[in-house]
């Protein structure tokens, strides 16, 4: 299926698989790295970005997709929407029904509140159910949440905020717990025991995993978990507008069923904006790993009723996005595979880079490969470089990928092609949104009460890169604790009366900037979308 140029490297990388195997690349030094992320990242591409001219984070340069979101109108007028005759009366509103706003919702139930969840898919269509390799958490003999906390502080380039840091780290082993006893079907040793495995920038194994469907298994576990306990679940209903009370607290929300497009407006005592990330903006051009509803919505809402960002000018490019063949492009190659064994290589089956280096260093040294060192392979749409799988048999014995990945096995199968015999074609994809809304440890927006966020919605945990495993654990860590949060906060409010005057106040101020745009937002949906009407 192949044609001559991909035999002639095919038989090159295989020629060299023996020595690659045993060969240990070196680490970089931090100013290679520095260099490396200067030269071929995507988020140093100045060209991309441009300033902000409205709102909290007025002046910084955001990816310029982003800013034309946030720059937007509301999909509604305020004098449409009827804020006395509430179709929904809640103590805990949860926007996004993925893994982050699930179990907030469990939390919140524990905690006695009358809690929602408002989804514009359906429960589960979210980035949780795509994760693939793994949840870290600290929990054998030779680790310990320090040693996490500084895997993770150095990976994010010392820009993670510390205490969201200490809290995602301290909370592990009792999130892995948590999930265990729900139910979620972790690989375990015939012992009992957890098998742990590396990601990139881990110094030790802890990577807790289900196969290669770690977050399938963890989104099907809360997601029945949510439903047995009759936690009600508004599907096919998005949040185009949060409303706030006369005091400025987050009150409720505006929502629209996406079928029928009919208004309803659901008031609460607080509000949790689970809304997930954005790889359906398709920053730069880059296909992308995320679910179909990634559009960055909850960093709009948020942004309008007046939360500040954090670190909205990074995205995590996955280093190996499927290249080939162009059915799944940009589809995720879990890390996992790396973790396994399999190396990276060009087209002459050189090792370019160690195996483990973290995300956006591997992902700028594969589009070096690709670009002026031009030592990628040609698919038709661009160049890509090899990940060697079938390293993963000879090191790990025959079975070890059916056993350890057998999704990735399956998917490249449905296509002709075997990994195990064959290495397959790999380029960044778009995979995470490192920035988000900024939160206090407790999970509530530093600059409007009453609105808490969880998952990939937040910025600060990761600081600017994110480490394989720790938005699986986030999810769990900060969704539990947004819904405990929220209830206990929803007991000591009372709301005042609903408004959404800050439409207009955003309003004045793109008029004073001299902004015109047709533009609406929150996107909802990608460009690509069928269109109904
Ligand atoms: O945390 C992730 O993004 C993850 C586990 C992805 C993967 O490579 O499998």
């Amino acid at each position: 299926m192949y044609g001559k140029e991909f035999e002639e490297s095919l038989k090159a990388v295989a020629a060299a698989r023996d020595a690659n195997i045993a060969y240990e690349p070196a680490r970089m030094t931090a100013k290679e790295k520095e260099d490396l992320l200067a030269a071929y990242h995507p988020d140093y591409k100045k060209s991309e970005f441009r300033e902000l001219r409205v709102g909290a984070n007025k002046g910084e340069a955001l990816p310029h997709e982003l800013c034309d979101m946030l720059e937007a109108k509301s999909r509604i007028k305020a004098e449409d929407i009827d804020l006395d005759h509430p179709t929904y009366d809640v103590d805990v509103l949860i926007i996004g029904g993925g893994g982050a706003g699930s179990s907030a919702a469990i939390e919140a139930d524990n905690a006695g509140a009358k809690v929602m969840i408002v989804t514009k898919l359906r429960i589960g269509d979210a980035n949780t159910m795509m994760a693939e390799g793994g949840i870290q958490a600290a929990d054998k003999p030779n680790d310990s949440p320090a040693i996490h906390f500084l895997d993770a502080y150095g990976g994010g380039h010392f820009a993670a905020k510390r205490d969201l840091l200490a809290k995602l780290v301290t909370s592990a082993p009792d999130a892995i717990l948590w999930l265990n006893k729900l139910g979620v079907e972790f690989d375990k040793a015939p012992d009992g025991t957890m098998i742990t495995t590396h990601g990139g920038g881990t110094s030790r194994k802890r990577m807790h995993a289900a196969k290669d469907y770690s977050g399938a298994e963890i989104m099907r576990t809360l997601r029945d978990e949510v439903l047995n306990r009759g936690i009600p679940v508004i599907e096919f209903t998005s949040a185009i507008e949060l409303i706030l009370d006369e005091n400025g607290k987050a009150a409720g929300a505006v929502l629209m069923n996406m079928e029928t497009k009919e208004i309803m407006v659901a008031r609460a005592k607080t509000v949790i904006i689970a809304t997930g990330g954005a790889g359906r903006m398709h920053y730069q051009g880059f296909p992308t790993s995320n679910h179909y509803g990634a559009t960055a919505d909850g960093l709009v809402l948020g942004y309008r009723v007046g939360a500040k960002l954090l670190y909205a000018d990074t995205l995590q490019y996955h280093p190996t996005g499927a290249a080939y063949p162009q059915q799944i492009f940009g589809a995720l190659v879990t890390e996992k595979v790396r973790s396994l064994g399999a190396k990276l290589v060009n087209r002459d089956g050189k090792v370019f880079m160690h195996p483990l280096e973290t995300r956006d260093v591997a992902a700028a040294s594969i589009i070096r490969e690709c670009s002026d060192h031009a030592e990628g392979v040609d698919t038709g749409d661009g160049l890509a470089v090899w990940l060697d799988t079938p390293m993963i048999e000879k090191i790990g014995g025959e079975g070890t990928i059916e056993k350890r990945i057998p999704a990735m096995m399956r998917m490249f199968a449905s296509f002709g092609i075997d990994i195990r015999k064959e290495p397959i074609l790999v380029y960044p994809t778009l995979h995470y949104q490192n920035g988000g809304l900024d939160i206090n440890v407790d999970g509530e927006t530093t600059n409007v009460k009453n609105l808490f966020v969880a998952g990939e919605a937040v910025g600060g945990i990761h600081g600017r890169n994110r480490l394989m495993g720790n938005s699986l654990l986030d999810i769990i860590v900060f969704g539990r604790s947004a819904g405990k949060n929220a209830a206990a906060k929803a007991k000591e409010t009372e709301v005042g009366k609903l408004t959404l005057s800050h439409i207009a106040k955003f309003d004045a101020e793109r008029d004073a900037a001299g902004i015109e745009t047709n533009l609406v937002s929150p996107k909802l949906l990608p460009d690509y979308a069928r269109k109904f009407n």
